[in-house]
């Protein structure tokens, strides 16, 4: 099964996706999604320049061997551009190995460990009434698990939601320039106890809440918020510090029983090694694509698995949805599974370019068996889409210091 051709898209349906596509010499091919929000060019140069040449004439079956070439091999290990390179390489000989046995992927990876996949969606908002209207419509579609997000009163753009505008993610394909949003740790604070104690007011205990930081606050400050939150029971706080510095989460976990996600930035073990060894989180959240593919994050959720730690995908709109089929498949499987986001069907110019079928059922994702990945990517939908430069937002302490993001 020698690699014949390999071939990268980038194209904006709403928003920018990378995507590769590895066709063999009998003729199967796999797809990947190499898509990394606001850098896409980068991955896109890397694996044309870098990685596509060294394959032709590989054998596409290797996928270990060919995980083990472009991460040992290139000498320059790690970080995001090149694990997503890699990861979506990944993906695409995983979707090839499962078209080629005529199998789903989670069959190759193990067979199912569940019989769907349990989601939680969003609700965002400008006001807390919005957010929790939102709850009201998520629990009447059968959502056992929410993330709540809602603008801090007096401060410009806050994390999960954008003034005035409704639909805050699909927004973000079409910023030339970064935005700026406004921080503040205080007004922050002294509001979002009030979303959370309202929505146990409004809706009760049954229904799973969540809520991400968006690493905004320092350990001790993300201590406190845990004190205020842990009357409301969350599935969990995310990203309640930047993880750069991994003992942050130490001093967290010490102070607060509100349990802890991390990892979307993640791009390998190495990241998450001091946070799972030390049991200083709950949930880990590296994805398919950002961490290097299903290859190593077998690894990771293996290492995680003896540690307490559950998988919790990151599930972006910035990821497509050939990752999103990815974690699909890596869920199904994977033991210590905990939970996946995701964040609807996406919008009609992106179900043009990308075809998958998955249906929701009392907050369970379930998927189609089909041979690979089962996702299409439609390359003539996609040329009507071209790649619009779009950055992520930066942010800003009132007194202007630029703040994490
Ligand atoms: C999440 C994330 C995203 C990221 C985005 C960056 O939990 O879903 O924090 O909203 O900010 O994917 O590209
Ligand atoms: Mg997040």
């Amino acid at each position: 099964m020698k690699i014949k051709d390999i071939k990268v898209f980038v194209c904006s349906p709403g928003r920018n996706f990378v995507t590769i596509k590895i066709t063999t010499e009998e003729g199967i091919y796999g797809i990947g999604d190499a898509t990394l929000n606001g850098r896409e060019m980068a991955v896109a140069t890397y694996l044309e320049e870098h990685i596509a040449p060294c394959l032709i004439g590989k054998d596409a079956s290797q996928i270990e061997d060919i995980w083990q070439y472009l991460y040992k091999g290139a000498y320059w290990r790690k970080g995001p551009v090149t694990m997503t390179a890699i990861g979506a390489i990944d993906m695409a000989l995983w979707d090839i190995k499962g078209k080629k046995a005529n199998m789903p992927v989670y069959q190759l990876l193990g067979g199912k460990s569940r019989k769907g996949v349990t989601v939680y969606g969003h609700a965002n908002g400008e006001t807390i009434d919005e957010v929790l209207n939102n709850l009201g419509t998520m629990i009447n579609q059968g959502y056992k698990v929410v993330r709540l997000q809602c603008s801090i009163p007096n401060l410009k753009g806050t994390y999960g939601t954008l003034e005035g505008k409704k639909n805050y993610y699909e927004l973000q394909g079409d910023r030339p320039l970064p935005p700026e949003q406004q921080w503040s740790t205080s007004k922050y604070m002294n509001f979002i106890p009030e979303l959370f104690k309202q929505a146990r007011e409004r809706f009760g205990y049954e229904i799973g809440l969540c809520h991400d930081v968006h690493s905004r606050l320092t350990p001790i400050e993300a201590s406190r918020l845990g004190k205020l939150l842990e009357p409301y029971n969350l599935l969990f706080m995310e990203d309640t510090v930047t993880s750069e510095n991994p003992q942050g989460y130490k001093i967290v976990r010490e102070h607060t029983v509100v349990p802890l996600a991390v990892g979307e930035i993640f791009s390998t073990v190495w990241d998450a090694k001091v946070l799972i060894e030390n049991q200083w989180i709950d949930y880990l959240r590296t994805a398919v694509s950002h961490g290097g593919g299903i290859t190593p994050l077998r690894k990771i959720s293996d290492f995680a698995d003896m540690h307490h730690v559950r998988m919790a995908p990151h599930g972006a709109p910035d990821q497509s949805p050939i990752c999103f089929m990815a974690q699909m498949n890596f869920n199904l499987w994977v033991p210590n599974f905990g939970i996946q986001e995701f964040i609807g069907f996406g919008t009609e110019k992106l179900n043009e370019v990308f075809k998958y079928d998955v249906e929701i059922k009392e907050g369970l994702l379930y998927m189609e068996d089909k041979p690979g990945l089962g996702v299409e990517f439609d390359e003539e939908a996609a040329k009507k889409y071209p790649y619009k430069r779009s950055y992520l937002p930066v942010n800003r302490l009132e007194d202007g210091t630029l703040w994490n993001w």
